[in-house]
């Protein structure tokens, strides 16, 4: 069966710029086990004294979860995994020729003496180990067996097949797996690989096919460079398309939601699974499809995840999306009355980037002639940012424009430097948004003003 060692505390904290303080470590273990991941990768102690007290605190937790500790093949480093209560320590050294000769500046034979020597040690500690051969992707194959079986009569009873590049393919990884399995001695096989072309998930999963036990993960592929493969990606193409159903789906959207908030690294609104838009549909002919059966444009129910579909309206859209969004608000028009609806759509829709759905009710409200006395669901905001006063306003600007829901950026003059019109689908978006905002260099202080009712200029 499956297992996942989530390694957002170790691999995750390796993502530029991201920090995690001990209580929010703690957090997101509690979550993770909540979840049902197998192995927690908790930090490696020899970090900084933080890191080993949120392991130790971790490892107290009495989580479910096996709890790991990283480390380097040093003996203090071991015995740091041990104070902090791990139940495990994996040891990871490189194998490849081009990590021994210019990073460690060891030979084949070296490594091996100084593998043997610090699996050795943790068994006397009686700690659990995984070995990781770093790099184990570009090393020669004969001595990464040859080194692997060294860890393996040492102690170590499990091997991570360190893909640190990210140069694997589905096939090639399927190869490989494959022929470890047959050289290795008895041991369980996990799968660590990067994402540097986008294949890390695909990888891990024709990893598994060939007969590795357990993938890695991050909460939002957090990790170095581009990361590696997304708690939530792996959990549910490993539950839809594999049939493996052992993890709590529910928690998924709220962890990673979570790790926006306290890592300051927000998600790409095309991601699969997590992302703004994985359940959003525009285009008419999709609509209509979704509309009549979920399933024409749909992979799964998004209330799988706890999330619900979106019906994106503008000038791609058709009358049946337009008749539904009305129909959410019990607004009925007749078949003429919509074919202008939808006119204007298209219209409005070729100069403007969005439409809201004060802007839709507004039309209705036009074209029929009739009082709609509705308030819109998504929600429109003033934003007022204050710029650190050694900071250029316009570098603020700069990096404001470039936020999808923001509008209408203005450089003023008063208490605060800029404001801005924000436009979101709901109060818990508009909240990331603001933190979003916040993290921007130079920004002091916000102050946000929700709209109550808007106005249009007179012409649309
Ligand atoms: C690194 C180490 C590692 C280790 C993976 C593992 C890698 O380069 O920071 O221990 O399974 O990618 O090789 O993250
Ligand atoms: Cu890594």
């Amino acid at each position: 069966m499956l297992e996942i060692l989530d390694t957002t505390l170790r691999e995750g904290e390796q993502t530029p710029y991201v920090n995690f303080s001990v209580e929010e470590k703690i957090e997101i273990a509690k979550m993770l086990d909540c979840i049902g991941v197998d192995m927690i990768e908790a930090g490696d102690p020899s970090v900084s004294p933080n890191v080993a007290k949120a392991i130790e605190k971790i490892a107290s937790l009495g989580l479910h979860a096996e709890v790991v500790a990283h480390s380097i093949a040093s003996r203090p480093s071991i015995d740091r995994a041990k104070v902090c209560g791990a139940n495990r320590v994996a040891i990871f050294y490189a194998t490849s020729k081009i990590h021994l000769d210019s990073k460690l500046h060891r030979t084949q034979e070296q490594a091996i003496e100084i593998i043997r020597e610090h699996i050795s040690y943790a068994k006397s500690l009686g700690l659990k180990v995984r070995y990781t051969p770093e790099d184990a992707t570009r090393t020669d194959f004969e001595f990464l067996v040859q080194i692997c079986n060294a860890a393996i009569e040492s102690g170590a009873d499990r091997i991570s097949f360190a893909d640190t590049l990210g140069i694997m393919q589905p096939h090639t990884m399927f190869e490989r797996v494959s022929a470890l399995r047959e050289s290795l001695l008895s041991c369980q096989i996990d799968l660590h690989c990067h994402d540097d072309y986008g294949l890390a998930l695909a990888n891990a999963m024709a990893g598994i096919r060939a007969g590795a036990n357990c993938i890695h993960t991050t909460v939002n592929g957090l990790g170095e460079r581009t990361g590696i493969p997304d708690l939530a990606e792996a959990i549910l193409s490993f539950h839809n398309l594999e049939g493996i159903q052992k993890y709590n789906i529910q928690l998924l959207m709220e962890l990673s939601s979570y790790l926006e908030k306290i890592s300051g690294f927000f998600l790409s609104p095309n991601k699969p699974i997590t992302g703004q838009n994985a359940f959003s549909h525009k285009s008419g002919v999709h609509t209509n499809g979704v509309l009549k059966d979920p399933r024409t444009y749909e992979p799964f129910d998004p209330a799988m995840l706890g999330r619900e579909r979106k019906i994106v309206i503008d000038k791609y859209t058709g009358k049946s999306a337009v008749a539904a969004r009305l129909k959410e608000y019990d607004i009925e028009v007749s078949n003429a009355e919509l074919e202008v609806i939808v006119s204007r759509i298209k219209n409005i829709g070729d100069e403007r980037k969005q439409l809201f759905d004060a802007d839709i009710l507004e039309i209705a409200e036009q074209v029929t002639g009739r009082e709609i006395d509705v308030i819109p669901r998504d929600i429109s905001a003033m934003l007022m940012v204050e710029v650190e006063s050694h900071v250029y306003t316009s570098s603020v600007v700069r990096r404001m424009r470039g936020f999808t829901n923001v509008s209408n950026v203005y450089e003023i003059t008063g208490d605060f430097d800029i404001s801005a019109f924000i436009n979101v689908e709901n109060v818990s978006a508009l909240n990331n948004l603001i933190e979003e905002i916040r993290t921007v260099q130079g920004v002091k202080r916000t102050e946000t003003r929700m709209v109550l009712k808007k106005y249009n200029g007179s012409n649309k």
